[in-house]
């Protein structure tokens, strides 16, 4: 693929500043992200992101859900707040996205400065932070109706979904890898029925349908120079589903002690601490309205993530890696060796994990765990 010409792009957009320069950024899976830089330290940098069309197909769909979610919170925040909210900038034609001569679709944020993302945790303060951060997100949007947000991908957590799609592809094994992977197989059809837990509490209508992230990775949360959570971003998947499954996610990245790539499965442990104060931080905002059901499954929400990450990332790989972004050659089954690694790490700390909730719940509920 040529390279596309960042500066004519950022033209298109309503921008106040000077186009200094502009290079790849981040370390998303799904879009391609640069950073564009100006000229003028009294104006902002920008994100701009040409969006993955083969992942989200209703382009426009997503972007209004991402203007309702943004417009909603903004009303809710302190005009002093040191909090900041995800910026769409428009073309200049007044629209949320440009489309270039190609087909291509092209959004741009203003960029967050400084906008620090973590991929692996460094310290306890960021992990409560980001808690805060996803707890406050669900928090804030509790009355924005459910019918208001388009589901732009249908059934994205579902693991009866994911794990067809699985099977699928091990019988179509289009790049004959499956040989190389049975070990993951067989981890993957030995812990199936286990995982049915949470979708079979959800069809039982125990879990309450909330507008969720859905995709709260610790790095798609950014945080200033003192690891405060300054913003939630990426919020392309906002749709209804299960606080679990946010609550699940950031689990799944942030207390692994490793890369989400990591090939030295040694390297993998599942951090206690880092639990803890995640789970501090986002019970704190999220307390005042979770039910007990939803409280009581947290913990084996993360295992839940885990594996359907785990699943995910191999069944791309046996596809052929055509979902997510690739820097290597094996790199989603590393992805998903290090996620059925964590997972088993997160089994063996089911108990103490457990405890850390209850107890937590109980302090913020003074005393009681229900
Ligand atoms: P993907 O879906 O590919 O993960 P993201 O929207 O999460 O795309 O963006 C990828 C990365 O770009 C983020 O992890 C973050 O580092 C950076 N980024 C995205 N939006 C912003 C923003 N508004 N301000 C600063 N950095 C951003
Ligand atoms: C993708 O977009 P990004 O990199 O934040 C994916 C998530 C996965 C994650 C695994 C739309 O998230 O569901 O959890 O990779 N997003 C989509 O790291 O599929
Ligand atoms: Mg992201």
């Amino acid at each position: 693929m040529t390279s596309p010409d960042i500066k004519s792009l950022f033209d298109q957009f309503n921008a106040s500043g000077t186009f200094l320069e502009g290079f790849p950024t981040g370390s998303g899976h799904i879009h391609t992200t640069y950073l564009i830089k100006t000229s003028e330290k009294n104006q902002p940098d920008y994100i701009l992101q040409q969006i993955n069309q083969n992942v989200f197909p209703p382009v426009a769909e997503m972007m209004n859900n991402i203007q309702k979610v943004t417009r909603h919170i903004r009303k809710k925040r302190e005009p002093d707040s040191t909090e900041e909210v995800l910026e769409i900038i428009e073309t200049a034609t007044g629209k949320s996205y440009y489309t270039d001569p190609e087909g291509n679709h092209w959004r741009m944020y203003k960029k967050i400065s400084p906008g620090i993302s973590y991929d692996v945790v460094p310290n306890k303060k960021v992990a409560h932070e980001a808690g805060k951060a996803f707890g406050q997100f669900i928090g804030d949007l509790h009355d924005l109706p459910a019918n208001e947000i388009f589901p732009v991908i249908p059934d994205f957590h579902s693991i009866e979904m994911r794990y067809e799609n699985f099977i699928r592809a091990m019988q179509t094994n289009p790049c004959n890898r499956v040989d190389e992977v049975k070990k993951e197989i067989d981890f993957a059809n030995a812990r199936i029925d286990e995982m049915m837990v949470i979708p079979r509490l959800g069809k039982e209508d125990k879990l309450p349908l909330r507008i969720t992230h859905n995709d709260t990775k610790l790095n798609n949360v950014l945080f200033d120079e003192n690891d405060r959570a300054v913003c939630v971003i990426d919020l392309d998947t906002v749709m209804p589903g299960f606080s679990l499954y946010d609550f699940g996610d950031t689990i799944r990245t942030a207390a692994n002690t490793g890369e989400e790539d990591e090939a030295d499965l040694d390297k993998i442990q599942f951090s206690l601490p880092i639990f803890k104060a995640y789970s501090e931080g986002f019970l704190e905002k999220t307390i005042s309205f979770l039910t007990p059901s939803e409280t009581q499954f947290l913990t084996l929400s993360s295992q839940y993530m885990t594996f359907i990450m785990g699943i995910r990332f191999l069944t791309d790989y046996i596809s052929g890696d055509i979902y997510y972004s690739i820097r290597y050659s094996k790199q989603n089954l590393r992805r998903c060796r290090a996620q059925f690694r964590l997972m088993q790490c997160m089994i063996d700390n089911y108990r103490e994990s457990q405890d850390i909730i209850r107890n937590t719940v109980s302090k913020l509920r003074g005393g009681s765990y229900l």
